[in-house]
């Protein structure tokens, strides 16, 4: 969740990211209660916005204070939050993960089907919100949604190589994730009419910070406890996935005993080895 302590020091932060709850509850409302109770499944279930809060933040690069927010940014935010949900429902099917955000994922409670569907209305309401802040803002969440795809494929095409290099594994986390802090910060930009510069320096900035943050993700599902992720830990390592921390490893161990440990089901005293390394 969001430190507390910065924002009791910035109560119009914290007031755009109160806009960006209730701007998340009315993008899922709908004639369908069930579709709605589905689609507000993860919504209601927390996460920290970090997506959000980067728009409304690029939104205010120029003002004096951080969280000087239009509107426009919160829905900017909210459009780019809508496609990172839509994207856990999605991820949650492909991965047959049960657990998300603390609680039952969308497939687990509900299955497949309706977690894709639901998945599919989240993408159509972030698509609608992102038109109402003009053709810029939708064609650019349009074309993230396609990187995170992108991203998405080449993930499967290498996660479970053990020749996996660097460059795949980058390549791989600048597609699904860091493109979608890019346009986070992008979105934030082009709504505060930022000049062009500033709109490419922020984008900059959220792509750097998203391989940063995918990086830091692959290294707590090592290190991290399951209450902290709010979902199992050391996922990865039980189904092979040669993240970067694991890529490191295999180099720094001269590879042969990880080598020989990865690759198939893991022993609890073999994951706590593999973490040791
Ligand atoms: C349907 C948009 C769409 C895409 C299809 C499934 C897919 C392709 C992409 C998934 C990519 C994915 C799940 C990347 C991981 C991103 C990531 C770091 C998730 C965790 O983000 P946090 O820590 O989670 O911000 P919270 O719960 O705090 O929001």
């Amino acid at each position: 969740s969001v430190p507390a302590a910065p924002l009791h020091h910035n109560t119009s932060l914290l007031a755009a990211l109160t806009e960006v709850e209730d701007a998340l509850t009315s993008s899922v409302q709908t004639d369908d209660e069930f579709l709605t109770e589905v689609a507000s499944h993860l919504i209601v279930a927390g996460g920290k916005r970090v997506r959000p809060l980067f728009s409304v933040a690029a939104a205010a690069v120029e003002r004096p204070r951080i969280g000087d927010a239009s509107r426009e940014s919160v829905l900017g935010g909210v459009s780019v939050e809508l496609v990172h949900i839509g994207s856990l429902y999605h991820d949650d099917v492909m991965d047959e993960a049960v657990i998300r955000r603390t609680v039952d994922s969308v497939n687990a409670r509900w299955g497949n089907l309706r977690a894709i569907l639901a998945g599919d209305f989240l993408l159509a309401r972030a698509s609608e919100i992102a038109a109402s802040l003009g053709v810029e803002v939708a064609g650019l969440l349009a074309a993230t949604i396609a990187k995170l795809c992108e991203g998405q494929v080449r993930e499967l095409q290498s996660m479970f190589d053990v020749g996996r290099t660097e460059e795949a594994y980058l390549s791989s986390i600048s597609g699904k994730t860091a493109s979608l802090f890019a346009s986070a910060c992008r979105i934030g930009g082009i709504v505060a009419d930022l000049d062009r510069d500033a709109i490419d320096a922020v984008t900059e900035f959220g792509q750097r910070y998203g391989m940063a943050f995918q990086m830091v993700d692959d290294v707590l599902d090592l290190t991290a406890t399951e209450e902290q992720l709010g979902k199992p830990a050391g996922n990865d390592l039980v189904e092979g996935v040669y993240t970067l921390p694991v890529l490191r490893a295999l180099e720094l161990d001269g590879g042969e005993e990880l080598r020989d440990l990865l690759g198939q089901p893991l022993e609890p005293a073999q994951i706590d080895r593999v973490r040791a390394i």
